[in-house]
């Protein structure tokens, strides 16, 4: 009785908020594994009142493991995903390793729980900026459908992992103190330069593409069109980053296919939509702030309205803390869909 669960990454941003969202799900966790590098093998996590020590992630780490969740990077998923899948986990992993495969479902599962169905041992986590707007589209796509998003995110520095975040810090104190910031990791620590993130915004997430794209912007474009299961969905992105520690912020454009729908068609749509909480009411100033998002489960949404000049197209301002509903939450959401649909046996 019970599922033995590994958790591959577990000192990290991400993988310490996997424990926090297992621990208040009410999946049967049975035995807890957490994986690690060497460096943090032998340390100590807490979950579910006992103590668990950290082992180093390896091959033979997965016997016996009903479920795994990656997320300690591209490189430790592509190595040990497979090895886990082999020795019969469900892999649910939030890097961007398989999340194009063909075999590999993409998940949100407000938006295509369905596709999970199809799953081959490994099951991809979409990118946090994607998590967020496609569960506040699904409603308004299953509405009314959808034909075109242009999107502009405000996206926080914690996307870059903690050093990144630590970096702001020491720049903000640096700036406030009169001494000359230095910056060493953003925008992307593997680019060639590095630019100041306190008090400045930076128009860069992850390498450019060959088609002037960031790598960030692609996966947008291209996780989108596979989450909601649409080649014809027009996408288009522009990926900030700001001087925010957690929640990404996103302005969003849509185009519908249907005319003579109102913005309150579409306040009403959401303000019932599983996951998606309502923060909409100008003349209070009510609308989603990154900072009031941090440690929530939600997807907040704001600003609904109608463009002046195109009769089917909506603005909206879509906030969530990226490292849960993008990244943990979701990850522990899959693994209760999983169990709900009777593709794992607790
Ligand atoms: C960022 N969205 O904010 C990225 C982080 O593909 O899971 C997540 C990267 C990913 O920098």
């Amino acid at each position: 009785e019970g599922l033995n669960v590994a958790v591959v990454g577990v000192t990290g941003a991400v993988g310490t908020r996997m424990l926090e969202m297992l621990e208040g799900s009410p999946l049967p966790v049975k035995k807890l594994l957490p994986l690690a590098s060497k460096r943090s093998a032998g340390k100590k996590v807490v979950f579910g009142g006992k103590e668990w020590i950290i082992a180093e992630a390896k091959p033979e780490s997965f016997k016996n493991i009903d479920i795994a969740l990656f997320s300690a990077g591209g490189s430790v998923s592509k190595e040990l995903a497979p090895e886990a899948a082999e020795r019969g986990a469900v892999v649910i992993d939030n890097t961007s390793a398989f999340r194009m495969d063909k075999d590999v479902p993409l998940v949100v599962p407000e938006v295509n729980e369905e596709a999970l169905h199809g799953h081959h041992g490994i099951i991809a986590n979409p990118n946090c900026s994607t998590i967020q707007m496609v569960a506040a589209l699904e409603p308004i796509r299953q509405a009314y459908g959808l034909n075109r998003i242009i999107v502009s995110t405000y996206q926080a520095v914690g996307g870059a992992g903690a050093k990144a975040m630590a970096e702001l810090e020491r720049q903000t104190r640096d700036v406030l103190e009169g001494k000359q910031p230095e910056a060493a990791i953003l925008p992307v620590k593997g680019d060639k330069k590095h630019y100041q993130m306190a008090f400045n915004s930076i128009p860069q997430i992850d390498m450019f593409q060959p088609n002037d794209y960031t790598f960030e912007e692609m996966k947008m474009i291209n996780e989108t069109k596979k989450i909601m299961d649409d080649r014809q969905l027009k996408v288009s992105a522009t990926c900030v980053r700001v001087p925010v520690p957690i929640s990404h912020g996103e302005s969003v454009y849509i185009e519908i296919n249907k005319n003579n729908v109102e913005s309150s068609d579409i306040k009403a749509l959401l303000s019932d939509a599983p996951g998606i909480v309502l923060q909409d009411d100008p003349a209070h100033q009510i609308y989603p702030m990154q900072m009031n998002a941090v440690g929530k489960k939600e997807v907040f949404v704001g600003r609904i309205r109608k463009d002046p000049d195109v009769e089917n197209g909506f603005h909206m301002w879509i906030v969530s803390d990226n490292l849960l509903k993008g990244a943990a939450w979701n990850s522990v959401q899959i693994a209760e869909s999983l169990l709900k649909l009777g593709l794992i046996e607790a």
